[in-house]
């Protein structure tokens, strides 16, 4: 009750903002419950937005960028840097707000506040640092350089798993480069959206800037396709399922406008003959069971040697034992429930799954009784070739396969339609080169000794096939939010073309 208090929920039930003080009254649309997955009840109600809020929401935005890509990019990294100084002050508040309606551990919910942080930090000084090349000119007198632009109205649709750091990693990178940003979360979680809200209208509203961080809460499909398919949306980032993303990747497409994808991933973890057990085991635990197995980055294979197989799985089970399974506000719980009562669904499905495809379960394999929908997290014999062992469900099911030789493992962890994130457990030297150099893991992310999950923001975030493709967060992701602009400046008294092309008019044309 101290959140909703804290945050004014109560009172503002509004899920559309047009920024600071302004957020929808249309009465038309309907109402959706924020539930708290840990006991199952409904702790709020959301007035959800129209079309009609979506087109005065778009109109906003559009507004706004014309303003704020004419404030130095600097100015711009500092209204960043107050909402970091905001989102920090309120670390705890925001942390327990995750933790009560999406249902994460408060550990893991801090780590995804400071995750805010870290990403609006790095915002700030990428504010600085928007560089273009100077080229040399192949003619005389003349300057050839390169420089970005914002692209206008970037669309950023995230997922229930993490209800603001993805906002943020989108979020931050697109308003220092200038452009305005329309949330669409997931409709799973809307109070941790409406919190950041009103942190960002509170900084918009002192530093006296347009509406640059806008807010539509929907959990209607056709008003997402629009929103999707509106050509003012210069970019659409969505993070979600790979069949979601697909499709908006063709809607996109459609209309020639960018998009930027983080969807389904199916990580593995290669536990070598040589692997440090004290290294590997609380990586692949923590990588199976983080997030009760609701991240993308989730270790969903352990691939393991032979070698060490017997050994590496009965130390498995025993720390799987040992797992706590729990009110996620406890700060001592491993393991929270799962968002809501199709994933339970989806858990006890790949379950029977593994059974008719024979694998084992050697622990776990029940959902609990309620309330809230909590599931154990649960360890599988199967064989590499099994169906379910292709499929991303979004739940704490580790597939444990075993491998004779590292050559095996890695063309095993290839193969699947996902390329996110792998790790390797060795060391052995060339194991390890072998497996980041061209041969090896095909995965956007590739770790050694370090495991799937857990990301830093400073380099960019994302992976190959059917995850999309997009990069976010550190490194030069900033670009995908700009647009490049090649300048050639003459300043002689001559115009020579390139490529020595010569085109003499007679003088008298002069
Ligand atoms: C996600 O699951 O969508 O690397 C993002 C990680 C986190 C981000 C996960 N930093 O696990």
């Amino acid at each position: 009750m101290f959140i909703f208090k804290k945050w004014n929920i109560a009172a503002l039930n509004s899920g559309v903002c047009f920024g600071p003080d302004q957020w929808s009254t249309d009465e038309s649309t309907p109402l959706i419950s924020s539930i708290n997955p840990t006991t199952g009840e409904s702790i709020a109600r959301i007035k959800t937005g129209s079309l009609s809020d979506l087109e005065k929401l778009i109109q906003t935005a559009h507004t706004a960028f014309q303003l704020w890509r004419t404030v130095p990019a600097p100015k711009r990294g500092e209204v960043v840097r107050q909402i970091a100084e905001k989102v920090r002050q309120q670390k705890e508040e925001l942390a327990q707000l995750i933790t009560l309606e999406m249902g994460k551990p408060v550990q893991e919910a801090l780590g995804e506040v400071q995750e805010v942080i870290d990403m609006a930090e790095f915002a700030v000084g990428q504010s600085r640092m928007l560089y273009g090349k100077t080229m040399h000119s192949e003619r005389p007198a003349h300057r050839l350089y390169e420089q970005w632009h914002p692209l206008g109205v970037v669309g950023v649709i995230t997922a229930f798993n993490f209800p603001m750091a993805v906002w943020a990693w989108n979020a931050f990178i697109a308003a220092i480069c200038g452009n305005a940003v329309i949330w669409k979360p997931s409709s799973k979680v809307p109070l941790c959206a409406i919190a950041i809200q009103q942190i960002c209208n509170e900084i918009l509203h002192k530093n006296a800037c347009p509406s640059v961080f806008t807010l539509f809460i929907s959990a209607d499909k056709k008003i997402a396709e629009q929103f999707v398919r509106d050509e003012r949306i210069s970019l659409v980032s969505f993070t979600g399922s790979t069949s979601v993303g697909e499709k908006v990747n063709t809607w996109v497409a459609e209309r020639l406008g960018r998009c930027l994808l983080e969807l389904g991933g199916n990580n593995a973890v290669i536990v070598d003959d040589s692997a440090d057990d004290h290294l590997a085991l609380p990586a692949v635990v923590f990588g199976a069971v983080g997030t009760s197995g609701q991240r993308c980055t989730t270790t969903r294979r352990v691939l393991v040697h032979e070698k060490k197989y017997d050994h590496f799985v009965s130390k498995l089970i025993q720390a799987y034992q040992s797992l706590k399974i729990g009110d996620p506000r406890q700060f001592d719980s491993h393991l929270g429930p799962l968002i809501d009562v199709s994933a339970v669904e989806a858990y006890r499905q790949a379950i029977e799954e593994i059974k008719k495809e024979g694998g084992n379960i050697l622990y776990g394999g029940h959902a609990l009784s309620g309330p809230g929908y909590f599931v154990e997290p649960t360890l599988a014999r199967v064989e590499a070739s099994c169906a379910i062992v292709q499929k991303e469900t979004f739940v704490p099911i580790l597939s444990i396969i075993k491998c004779q030789d590292f050559y095996e493992a890695v063309s095993i962890q290839n193969q699947t339609m996902y390329g996110l994130s792998s790790a390797l457990f060795t060391q052995n030297l060339q194991h390890a080169e072998y497996f980041l150099s061209v041969l090896g893991s095909d995965c956007g992310i590739a770790n050694i000794n370090v495991g799937t999950s857990g990301a830093e923001i400073g380099a960019a975030f994302g992976g190959e096939k059917k995850t999309g493709g997009g990069r976010e967060a550190g490194s030069d992701a900033w670009k995908a939010y700009m647009r490049r602009q090649t300048c050639t400046i003459n300043w002689g008294q001559a115009l020579p073309l390139s490529q020595g092309v010569k085109f003499d008019l007679h003088d008298h044309h002069r």
